[in-house]
């Protein structure tokens, strides 16, 4: 068996080391422009040049949730694309997600402002149960960032493309749902795939749905987000800020305008990272699975998206 590793921005190395020692059986290499077929490949962003040359490919291994940057490929022929399926990112999703709703709820960002001017000085405690958090996609991350949050007993709510039952979870879903659920919501947590139904969807219209006083937290990417709506919006103060991970241009250009809004909160796409160990254990069970015929879990369907 051979494997191909093509990770844009990864050092490949230690994935290596890793792949090897779990597969001594397999031949494993970096991909380079006409590095002989392999059957399974590791990959991150690859170029098109990689999908052209690999037509014998069974499988490629997406070293991340989201498969938006493979899905604009032309990919081989019999390849199916599996993602990771959690390995390790959904609790530092529910941490992410559940410290950005807390920081802005305990209004913790204000605090910290007055602490650095010698200011001693408290606010009036805010009422839970005013801020009802929407998380938009309930898959393997939003479903364990929807019962974090329902753990510090604020009212939750989901929305999804099919039904789900969730507990503590008011459930939403298809965009006859979406209204309803956007309606009841002033903080907004994205976790959607990125398809061609869902790029561009926190626009306008969308935000001035949630309740006033609104806050967005983006961690899915950022082409689900009209930049400038968001920012017209937080203008008008009818969205009172945002913690944003993703953005559309990464890493996020000196010029956007993004870095003059007090209101918004960034940090550089870190929200939930591979981890290299758990992602090499989850890869290796499913090559095994594989190579055995049997049906692996976090398979993409290319028709969906994700
Ligand atoms: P999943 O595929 O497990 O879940 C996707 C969810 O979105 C599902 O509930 C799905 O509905 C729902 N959904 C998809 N399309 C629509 C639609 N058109 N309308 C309504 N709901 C929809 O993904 P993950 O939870 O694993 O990951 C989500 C995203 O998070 C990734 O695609 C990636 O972009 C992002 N991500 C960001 C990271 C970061 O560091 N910032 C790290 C990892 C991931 P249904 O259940 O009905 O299928
Ligand atoms: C992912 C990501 O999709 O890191 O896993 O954004």
């Amino acid at each position: 068996m051979r494997v191909t590793f093509c990770c844009t921005g990864t050092k490949a190395e230690p994935w290596l080391e890793g792949l090897r020692a779990a597969l001594p059986d397999a031949e494993i290499g970096v991909w380079v422009p006409g590095a002989p077929q392999a059957d399974y490949a590791v990959v991150w962003a690859p170029p098109q040049q990689f999908m052209d040359e690999q037509p014998a490919l069974k499988a490629l291994f997406n070293i991340g949730a989201g498969v938006d940057g493979l899905m604009k490929l032309r990919l081989p022929r019999h390849a199916q694309v599996v993602r990771l399926d959690d390995a390790g990112m959904s609790v530092q999703m529910a941490e992410y997600v559940t410290q950005a709703v807390i920081r802005h709820f305990r209004e913790l960002d204000g605090y910290e402002a007055d602490m650095r001017q010698g200011q001693w000085k408290f606010r009036k405690p805010q009422v839970r149960a005013n801020f009802p958090v929407g998380v938009m996609g309930l898959g393997v991350l939003g479903e364990r960032v929807a019962k974090a949050l329902s753990v510090f007993e604020f009212p939750v709510r989901g929305w999804s493309r099919s039904p789900k039952q969730l507990d503590g979870v008011q459930t939403f879903h298809g965009a006859a749902g979406f209204s309803e659920f956007l309606q009841g919501t002033r903080i907004l947590v994205n976790l959607l795939p990125l398809t061609p139904d869902t790029e561009n969807l926190i626009n306008r219209q969308t935000l001035q749905q949630l309740q006033p006083g609104a806050y967005v937290i983006n961690v899915a990417r950022g082409a689900h987000l009209v930049d400038e709506d968001l920012i017209a919006l937080i203008q008008e103060g009818h969205v009172a800020g945002a913690m944003l991970d993703v953005f559309r241009q990464e890493p996020l250009p000196a010029e956007h305008p993004f870095w003059n809004v007090p209101q918004i909160t960034m940090t550089p796409h870190t929200s939930a990272r591979t981890l290299r160990d758990e992602s090499i254990a989850q890869i290796v069970g499913k090559v095994a699975a594989m190579a055995r015929g049997e049906n692996v879990q976090g398979m993409v369907d290319p028709q969906r998206g994700y």
